[in-house]
């Protein structure tokens, strides 16, 4: 594989994250996992890429989140000293990111990929604006100096269902971004599972997180902090280095409208314990956005494995419907060989034989010997006849060959409908194949069996002439062995009569009588070895026939039933190289990152 230069693989691998967040947007119960895989795109194209690119690691950023309505855009206020985000009583009010600029010279990162699809808008835009676009506000200078003069503070939509795939991937793109995140949860609903999950989410990525309680009475504050922290926090995953995260809580209690409006002047009390919180996980920038890098390729490689799960079962899913494709296949082949092939006597060869016979007869004027001969052994013929008549027992009635061919489609097809029917609740692929059946799957597959069929049927017609003929012109094309069996066969005949008259003279007329015994004898040692000769060849028209099955029937058709499911779409292919590709790079952009922060 070739090694991609710094931006191609922050490219391909930001690509391939993203194109397999697609693929699990599209399978409902995925969006949960789709959202991690948003983040780790996202981790890539905002906090790698940069880093490797060598952009300065100020400005930082502060990312608010939270459920909706927790009360995020106050705190953001809070945050920057004024209210300048639009906090709002409906709740989702806040559909896009915006940024808050600090009212010196920081700008936002300028390389290619940063906050994926996201639009900047330069205008202001009411802040449920709900479009896949981020706005940049740059705050006012005050005379006072500002504690958050190095970082960007983003208002962010909120964290309900994994389900809305805007909001989600907004949030994605910011939370990624942050050095540090502000998760906001409110009394009523600070253990919401969607947002803990988040807030799990974030921690995992070695995020620095601080938390803010809104909303509680104040004297309820302190049992409310210690609540939180058992029941959310204590039940937080480890950091990628291992060790267990300490996530300050800070509480923002009920406050009247003037001290909410005001969290310079009158809020400024709660103001400042949430910017020390801040502060304190970040020193100074360098050490901290490092951190920020170094533990997003920490959690790519981590979680780099969890995140491709998906694509490993899906892989595995489609693995297993094209077994049981194979397995259906095998049971059509069994069948044909049981039910038909086995009872199949090809009557044709019959004739095939006979002219085998007639081959060792005499030709021109030896005629006349053998026709004196035949009229001698007409007793045998007719012994013969009588016997076979009453011995062999007369052909069971074979069905026809496309009665069983299609009984064995029908049971194909039933079988794979059936498993597909039982495992519909496992996995989309055998939904896929289950939905495909009550459409115009079967139809579909039918018509590519009738057409199969009949090159199949002028395949067989044309080995089972072509072996017959070949039985019969192998010996007519050799002249030495035909006529040492016509001359074997007067020397045989010619030997009984002889003898016959040598050892019985002078012969009575019941001496007379072995001389037909004898040629009907030599006679029927002819048939015998025409018989072997042509069964020989009915094997080999029958293994044919085997082989002719499946080259021109089964196997065509098992490749284009196991390949169905890939073939709306969902690119499994593409899965394969994702799986291939996508740990090859998560090391070679760890690796960068790693060679890069110590020089
Ligand atoms: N009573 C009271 N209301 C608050 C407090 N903090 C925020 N609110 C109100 O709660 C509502 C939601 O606050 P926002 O800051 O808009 O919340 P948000 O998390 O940004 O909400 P969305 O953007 O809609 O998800 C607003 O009406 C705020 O005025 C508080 O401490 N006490
Ligand atoms: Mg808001």
């Amino acid at each position: 594989m070739h090694v991609p230069d710094t931006r191609a693989a922050v490219g391909e691998l930001a690509a391939d994250l993203g194109w397999l967040e697609d693929h699990c947007r599209a399978q409902p119960g995925l969006a949960a996992h789709a959202g991690s895989l948003r983040l780790a795109s996202a981790l890539t194209r905002n906090v790698i890429g940069p880093f490797l690119e060598d952009q300065p690691a100020r400005p930082l950023h502060v990312a608010v989140v939270g459920g909706a309505g927790a009360g995020k855009s106050t705190v953001v206020n809070f945050l920057c000293g004024s209210v300048v985000a639009e906090a709002n009583p409906q709740a989702g009010y806040t559909r896009h990111p915006t940024a808050f600029l600090p009212a010196g010279g920081a700008t936002l990162p300028g390389t290619i990929g940063f906050l994926g699809p996201m639009r900047r808008v330069s205008e202001e835009k009411p802040a449920n604006l709900d479009e896949d676009v981020y706005q940049v506000r740059r705050l006012q200078p005050t005379s006072a100096a500002d504690p958050l003069g190095e970082f960007v503070v983003w208002d962010c939509p909120d964290m309900t269902t994994w389900a809305s795939t805007g909001y989600v991937a907004r949030l994605m793109e910011v939370a990624a971004l942050a050095d540090v995140v502000v998760y906001v949860a409110s009394d009523e609903r600070y253990n919401d599972e969607v947002p803990t999950q988040f807030l799990h989410l974030a921690v995992k990525a070695g995020k620095a997180v601080v938390c803010v309680l809104t909303k509680m009475r104040e004297s309820d504050a302190p049992a409310m902090v210690e609540h939180f922290q058992q029941e959310v926090l204590g039940r937080l995953p480890p950091l990628p280095s291992g060790s267990i995260p300490a996530v300050p809580v800070v509480p923002f209690p009920q406050m009247p409208p003037a001290v909410r409006n005001d969290p310079a002047g009158a809020g400024a009390k709660y103001r400042v314990q949430l910017l020390n919180q801040i502060l304190v996980q970040c020193e100074s920038a360098d050490a901290a956005r490092k951190r920020t890098v170094s533990n997003a390729a920490r959690y790519l490689a981590t979680a780099g494995d969890g995140l491709l799960d998906v694509a490993r079962r899906d892989l595995a899913e489609f693995d297993a419907w094209k077994g049981a494709v194979r397995v259906g296949r095998l049971d059509f082949e069994d069948r044909y060989r049981k039910e038909y092939l086995s009872g199949e006597q090809f009557r044709r060869f019959d004739r095939y034989r006979e002219q085998l016979v007639e081959l060792v007869e005499l030709p021109g004027a030896g005629r006349m010997w053998g026709n004196v001969l035949w009229v001698l052994r007409a007793p045998y013929r007719w012994g013969r006849d009588t016997l076979t008549r009453l011995v062999v027992r007369p052909d069971t009635l074979n069905l026809s060959e496309k009665t069983v061919l299609d009984a064995a489609l029908v049971g194909w097809l039933d079988g794979l409908r059936a498993e597909a029917l039982r495992r519909t609740g496992s996995h989309p692929v055998w939904k896929a194949v289950a939905h495909g059946f009550d459409g115009r799957l079967t139809a579909e597959v039918r018509d590519r069996f009738q057409q199969a069929f009949r090159t199949f049927e002028l395949k067989e017609t044309d080995d089972l002439e072509a072996t017959g003929r070949q039985l019969v012109s192998k010996l007519e094309g050799n002249p030495g062995l035909l006529y040492l069996l016509r001359g074997g066969k007067l020397t045989a005949d010619i030997v009984v009569v002889g003898a016959v008259v040598v050892f019985t003279w002078v012969p009575s007329w019941y001496h007379i009588l072995l001389i037909p015994l004898g040629v009907s004898a030599t006679h029927q040692t002819a048939e015998l070895a025409a018989r072997g000769a042509t069964e020989a060849a009915r094997l080999k028209v029958r293994s044919h026939r085997e082989e002719l099955v499946q080259t021109t029937l089964t196997a065509p058709l098992a490749e284009w039933l196991a390949q169905w499911p890939a073939t709306g779409g969902t690119a499994f292919e593409k899965l394969q190289q994702v799986l291939a590709r996508v740990p090859l790079l998560i090391r070679q952009l760890e690796e960068k990152v790693t060679a890069k922060m110590t020089t």
